[in-house]
């Protein structure tokens, strides 16, 4: 009976994801970077049936590509529109990438998206969840997601030139005056 019930729940479900809103949504191919560092943000839409789109993105961002060729993608400030010159449908998958440094920035959020069928009929979409890129700590010398003694030694080692270099006090070097700032680190002083 459980693995009835079990069953028709999963059915239901695969039903609901069949026939679930489109939406358009953002993803970043690496969720955790140094500061500085570049991530690639994607556009991915879900759903069936549409033929043009648009959205705005925050922050706005330029370097905009699609990897379909029989669309276009043109973007001004936070707004990016995607269409072509036919009726061919836009296929569920990524959509729209660029590159980024993050810095201070690390949160990307889609809002206002428009859908449009091959008639130019709107088509209900959603937008999805904002995504956040985490930023390493400077202390984290084996960025693991936490600072602790590990680090310490993992900063020795890059020291010694025995582990690649990441540089903490931004003199361009690895020496003990890192290792000190990791020590101070771990610390809490
Ligand atoms: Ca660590
Ligand atoms: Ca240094």
């Amino acid at each position: 009976m459980i693995k009835t019930v079990k069953q028709f729940l999963v059915a239901a479900g695969l039903c609901l994801s069949l026939h679930a809103q489109p939406t358009l949504g953002i993803s970043v191919d690496q969720p955790f970077v140094d500061p500085g560092n570049t991530v690639t943000v994607s556009i991915i839409i879900a759903g069936t049936g549409i033929t043009a789109v648009q959205w705005d993105l925050t922050p706005a961002m330029t370097n905009w590509s699609t990897p379909l060729a029989n669309k276009s993608l043109t973007c001004n400030a936070n707004r990016c529109i995607l269409a072509g010159l036919n009726q061919d449908e836009i296929l569920p998958g990524v959509i729209a990438s660029a590159t980024v440094q993050v810095s201070a920035t690390t949160q990307f959020a889609l809002s206002a998206p428009v859908a449009s069928d091959k008639d130019g009929l709107s088509l209900p979409i959603a937008a999805g969840a904002i995504v956040e890129v985490a930023l390493y700590s400077p202390f984290d010398a084996n960025k693991d997601g936490a600072v602790d003694t590990a680090d310490v030694q993992t900063q020795v080692n890059m020291a010694l030139t025995i582990a690649a270099c990441r540089d903490v006090d931004g003199d361009g070097f690895c020496t003990v005056m890192d290792v000190q700032r990791v020590v101070n680190s771990v610390l809490g002083v």
